[in-house]
């Protein structure tokens, strides 16, 4: 019997789905005696570090949680359960940590994305019992904006490289806690587990391959998902966002078992994109948050939801807020939402007023799954002009002239499913997002998507170079070769396709091969 702390704050599910698909029941703390009489206690944090240990002071886990580290059994944190050990975090400057190793949690201060999201690779300092098994070259998954700097380098397990070194896990005694997510990082996150779980092996120190770690460009799959005219809930896709074909829509699947077939496949990532959910109610759309629910028990990677993520009043008049239909999503086993439409909205009252309103669906999930939990999906589409002093947006000079000849253009955003256009450009809506807290940009283009005529290079150029959030490259791959491309050419840091993998043109290792010896890739 496995204990789960959970606080309250973020997606316990996949934690709880990946111990128990290593056949382990899990009983989830509901009070601080639970903590003291456990016998090998998992701690999953996820948000941010203020409200962590503000919910755990609230509830009074704080002291059985120093009595249960301090009597040395098993313990597992993860993500945050690694920086509660510390006394103070940069996060929260006021707000004390557990102090259990002495240390801090700093912000990355470097050149690169910030939160580190992706799947990277551990430099093995000591050997240790959760290493059985492990070749060292595999990557594990990571999602974080702070690390850990412990005093004590006998603590030290491992360590990853991303603008600096910092330490990826950490052991004392019998007390264990990675940065990354064993949970979300596959096979190889699973046998991590599977060695913390079981009875205690020998401690093993895998072989290096290489000096430094590299952060793997991912590959997403992607399923847009909707009813189709029987109402069944089906894979579909557009071309330029139509998904209606001789007046029905197309039916490439079904939801969990295309979800399962790219994980087994190799996709490091799995995006769902409830498509018509701007005009439904996602929290009454069970069988949305039933997909979830069913694909997090099988599938160990990351898990994007997006699709309907704003505030809502039902027939009753009763309201709900996009925080709560977030959670709803998190709760079902989704551990980031994607925001489309709403986020337009949320920037133009933004630019309108140049101030936050700290209420919106942003900054709210932002403020309590962390920044890394929230996504905004951008949905442009080109607008050519013939000089930049004719609009008022971010304006590009672009390789691939209009219908007119003209040699500019500027990206427009549009609302619900691309119906309706807004006066926003792209780069804007970007820039605001980051600003409100987004942590991640998924960069759609309404004019690729479904061409196979590769990624809009342009575009995501221009988006990359206003922020500093990693951005995730969508629409038009078609050939291998243009994942390459968008690598090469852009500083993407993932690539997401749907067509060529829902219509087995090309499957998801292909790519992978492809890339594996001019970009890092997981394989
Ligand atoms: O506005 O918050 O309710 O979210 C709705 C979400 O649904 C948005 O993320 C929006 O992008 C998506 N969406 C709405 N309508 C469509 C449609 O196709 N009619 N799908 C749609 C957009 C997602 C793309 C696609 C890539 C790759 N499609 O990400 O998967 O273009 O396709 P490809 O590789 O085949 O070219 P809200």
């Amino acid at each position: 019997m496995i204990t789960l702390l959970d606080y309250g704050a973020g997606n316990v599910r996949s934690v709880i789905n990946a111990i128990e698909s290593l056949g382990e029941t899990v009983k989830v703390v509901t009070g601080a005696e639970d903590i003291l009489s456990a016998e090998k206690l998992v701690f999953p944090g996820v948000g941010a570090f203020g409200n962590m240990m503000r919910i755990l002071r609230e509830k009074k886990y704080v002291e059985p949680l120093l009595t249960y580290l301090r009597s040395d059994r098993p313990f597992l944190g993860i993500c945050l359960g690694l920086q509660a050990l510390f006394g103070y975090s940069e996060e929260a400057p006021d707000i004390k940590g557990l102090g259990f190793i002495p240390g801090a949690v700093r912000r990355f201060a470097i050149d690169l994305s910030v939160p580190h999201i992706g799947w990277n690779g551990l430099n093995y300092r000591q050997p240790s019992r959760i290493f059985a098994g492990l070749q060292g070259s595999e990557k594990f998954y990571f999602v974080h904006s702070y690390y850990v700097v412990a005093d004590d380098p006998e603590v030290i397990l491992t360590t990853t490289d991303y603008g600096c070194e910092f330490v990826s896990s950490i052991q004392k005694g019998n007390i264990i806690a990675t940065q990354f997510h064993p949970e979300k990082s596959g096979r190889a996150g699973l046998r991590l587990l599977q060695n913390f779980l079981g009875s205690p092996a020998q401690p093993v120190r895998p072989v290096q391959t290489s000096r430094k770690t590299t952060l793997a460009k991912r590959i997403i799959a992607c399923l847009d998902v909707r009813a189709n005219d029987q109402g069944d809930l089906v894979v579909t896709k557009g071309d330029q966002y139509d998904v209606r074909e001789d007046g029905n829509v197309r039916n490439l699947g079904q939801p969990v078992e295309l979800a399962r077939r790219y994980y087994q496949e190799g996709a490091d990532e799995i995006t769902f994109l409830n498509i018509t959910g701007f005009r439904d109610f996602p929290l009454e759309d069970m069988p949305m948050l039933e997909i979830l629910r069913r694909t997090s028990r099988h599938v160990f990677v990351p898990l994007t939801i997006g699709g309907g993520i704003r505030d809502y009043t039902d027939k009753d008049g009763r309201q709900y807020s996009a925080l709560e239909v977030a959670a709803g999503y998190f709760r079902s086993g989704a551990d980031k939402v994607s925001i489309g439409s709403d986020a337009v909205l949320i920037a133009q009252d933004y630019l309108k007023t140049g101030r936050r309103t700290g209420h919106s669906a942003i900054e709210e999930i932002a403020r309590v799954y962390g920044n890394q939990a929230v996504v905004v999906s951008i949905d442009p589409r080109r607008v050519y002009v013939k000089a930049p002093a004719e609009v008022k947006h971010a304006v590009i000079e672009t390789a691939l002239p209009g219908p007119g000849g003209e040699r500019y253009c500027w990206y427009q955003c549009t609302i619900k499913g691309g119906r309706e256009a807004r006066d926003l450009d792209a780069v804007t809506l970007a820039r605001v997002c980051e600003k409100l807290g987004a942590g991640e940009i998924l960069l759609n283009c309404i004019d690729r998507d479904g061409t196979n005529l590769g990624f809009d290079l342009e575009l995501i150029n221009a988006v990359v170079a206003a922020v500093t959030i990693p951005v995730i490259a969508s629409s038009g791959a078609g050939r291998v070769e243009h994942f390459y491309e968008v690598f090469t050419a852009t500083e993407a840091e993932s690539a997401l396709a749907a067509g060529i993998f829902h219509r087995k043109e090309i499957p998801i290792a292909d790519v992978k091969n492809y890339l594996a010896d001019k970009v890092p890739v997981r394989i």
